[in-house]
């Protein structure tokens, strides 16, 4: 399974702690992709502050088999 982070204004970060994945995400056409290694669920948010919104800028993210 591969996600992509695609940024539509600035620059933010992803950050998923249980994963240990943590990227800058620059707008363009820049791209990251990782793979989860493991199943469930887990809480992502941005740790660079990018502005108004920024403390609601965070999600869920379900890995599946
Ligand atoms: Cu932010």
């Amino acid at each position: 399974m591969v996600i992509e982070i695609v940024s539509l204004d600035r620059k933010h970060g992803f950050m998923i702690p249980e994963l240990k994945v943590r990227s800058d995400v620059k707008p363009g056409a820049e791209r990251r992709r990782f793979t989860p290694d493991k199943t469930g669920t887990f809480n992502f948010h941005c740790d660079l502050f990018c502005g108004s919104g920024h403390e609601g800028m965070a999600g869920t993210l379900v890995v599946v088999e």
